[in-house]
C-alpha cells in the first residue's frame, strides 16, 4: 500500500502515526465496497440514479416518505389516480347517508317534498293507506292523505275538508250510516244538494285551489 503523496511530513507525525494508517486502511476498505457494489449496477439503475440526482428532494419530503405505513400498497397508492382535488372537501360536501332517499325504500321522507314541475312516472302501484277522519269531525282534515273512511257514531254533516291543497284529489268512504256531506262554500257537489251517504258509499273531490269540486259518487250502499 502506498501512503497519499505528502502526508509524511506533513500531516502525519509519530504521535498520530497508528491512527492515519487506521484511517487509510478503513478507507480503502470502503472504497472498494463501495466499487464493487457500483460495478454491480446495470446501465439502467445508474439512470435512475442520475435522474434522483435532477430533482430535489427535501428533508421534509423525505420524511413524508419515511412515514408511509409498511402495510401500505401500490394499490392503495394507485387509488389516488384521477383525484382533482382535495378528497376530505369532497367527502364533507355528500349528503349524509340519513339524509338521501334510497332506492330500496330504507330511508323515507321526513316532510313533504316538492318534485317541482317535474313529472313523476313508475310502473309500480301507488299505493295510499286509507286514513280515518277524526270521531264526529265537522271539518275532518285531509292533510297527506287520498281517501278516508268516515267516523261518525252519530248523524253528522261534514261542511268542510280541512287542510285541503291545490290539486289534491280526496276519496270519502262511508264507513257508517251517520255521514252527510254539504253543499256549500267551501264543498260544490250534487247540483248543490247534500249528499247523505250510505254506509261503503264513496265519494271523490277535487281541491281546485279555492274550495273542492265533486268528481264523482259511487253508491254502494243498499
Ligand atoms: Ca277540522
Amino acid at each position: 500500500m502506498s501512503l497519499p503523496q505528502g502526508t509524511v511530513g506533513t500531516a502525519v507525525n509519530p504521535t498520530n502515526w497508528n491512527a492515519t494508517i487506521d484511517a487509510v486502511n478503513a478507507n480503502s476498505i470502503i472504497t472498494a465496497a463501495l466499487s464493487s457494489e457500483l460495478q454491480s449496477l446495470t446501465a439502467a439503475e445508474i439512470q435512475q440514479l442520475q435522474n434522483i440526482n435532477t430533482v430535489t428532494i427535501s428533508n421534509g419530503q423525505w420524511t413524508i416518505v419515511g412515514g408511509m405505513a409498511a402495510t401500505l400498497t401500490v394499490a392503495e397508492v394507485n387509488f389516488l389516480d384521477g383525484v382533482t382535488s382535495a378528497i376530505q372537501t369532497q367527502l364533507n360536501a355528500k349528503a349524509a347517508d340519513a339524509d338521501v332517499l334510497k332506492k330500496d325504500g330504507s330511508v323515507a321522507l321526513t316532510a313533504n317534498w316538492n318534485a317541482g314541475s317535474f313529472s313523476i312516472t313508475f310502473s309500480g302501484a301507488l299505493i295510499c293507506t286509507v286514513g280515518t277522519f277524526s270521531a264526529d269531525d265537522l271539518t275532518p282534515s285531509v292533510s297527506g292523505g287520498v281517501s278516508f273512511l268516515t267516523n261518525n257514531a252519530s248523524a253528522k254533516t261534514i261542511t268542510q275538508f280541512d287542510d285541503g291543497v291545490n290539486g289534491q284529489i280526496i276519496n270519502i268512504i262511508a264507513a257508517d250510516d251517520n255521514t252527510t256531506i254539504a253543499s256549500n262554500a267551501n264543498i260544490k257537489h250534487n247540483a248543490g244538494s247534500e249528499r247523505v251517504m250510505g254506509q261503503y258509499d264513496v265519494a271523490k273531490f277535487i281541491h281546485n285551489g279555492t274550495l273542492w269540486v265533486g268528481a264523482g259518487y259511487e253508491q254502494n250502499s243498499v
